[in-house]
């Protein structure tokens, strides 16, 4: 009788600040706002004055991310930066915030603004969710605040969590740190993530994989892929 042995789910990661043992049992992929309001025109982005082509510069890295994640089978996360149609989840304070030429909740070219079930607020085509994979809708910036993603994510018995989305310095910054409070390993993928301002991505780089990896590791996505298949 012949016996096949089980293949391996960890792999080292070479990462920044130091290899990273990424076991895929314990891994989901969180992509991070990759959403109309944010890549497209007339959306959220370009209502703060945003140059929205440079976000949609990484959709085919995110895309084959998510492609790699699908293969092995780590469990997916999409999150959308959206609120109630009656705004009751959007405190003042963050919709009268700034200038913007169309505030949270007006109506744009592609629905209300940041509007839960809004076109504008919907992830983009290219990387839309598969069944089974899990959208998370969130108030906030973090992923964690006041939704129930990390019960999911602990009921799964996940403990760490590849980043990837938009904005590096906003949604996908405080996500990581809210992971990173909580107890998750978390490794952001360089060249899956943009901002609107190229410094602000660089320095949250650099933030990330300091002082030994305070708040976590980085990674160039072929590097990644690399490892694991
Ligand atoms: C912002 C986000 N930048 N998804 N949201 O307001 O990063």
């Amino acid at each position: 009788m012949t016996q096949t042995a089980a293949l391996p789910t960890a792999r080292t990661v070479d990462a920044l600040p130091a290899p990273l043992q990424l076991d895929g049992a314990s891994t989901a992929l969180v992509v991070i706002d990759m959403q109309r309001d944010f890549i497209e025109p007339g959306g959220f982005g370009e209502s703060l004055g945003n140059d929205v082509s440079l976000l949609a510069e990484i959709v085919p890295t995110v895309a084959a991310l998510l492609a790699l994640a699908r293969r092995a089978g780590w469990f997916v996360v999409h999150t959308r930066e959206s609120h109630a149609p009656d705004l009751s989840d959007c405190p003042p304070a963050k919709r009268l915030r700034g200038a913007p030429s169309m505030r949270i909740g007006d109506p744009g070219p592609m629905g209300r603004i940041l509007v839960r079930g809004e076109p504008g607020s919907e992830i983009i085509d290219a990387l839309a969710p598969w069944v089974g994979e899990l959208v998370v809708d969130k108030p906030g910036k973090g992923a964690f605040y006041a939704t129930g993603l990390d019960q999911v994510l602990r009921s799964r018995g996940i403990s760490q969590l590849v980043f990837a989305g938009v904005t590096t310095e906003v949604c996908v910054q405080t996500s990581m740190r809210e992971a990173n409070d909580r107890g998750y390993e978390c490794l952001l993928v360089e060249d899956a993530t943009a901002s609107y301002f190229p410094a602000f991505r660089q320095a949250t780089l650099d933030m990330v994989r300091s002082q030994g990896g305070i708040v976590g590791w980085t990674v160039p996505f072929q590097a990644l892929a690399g490892a694991w298949e």
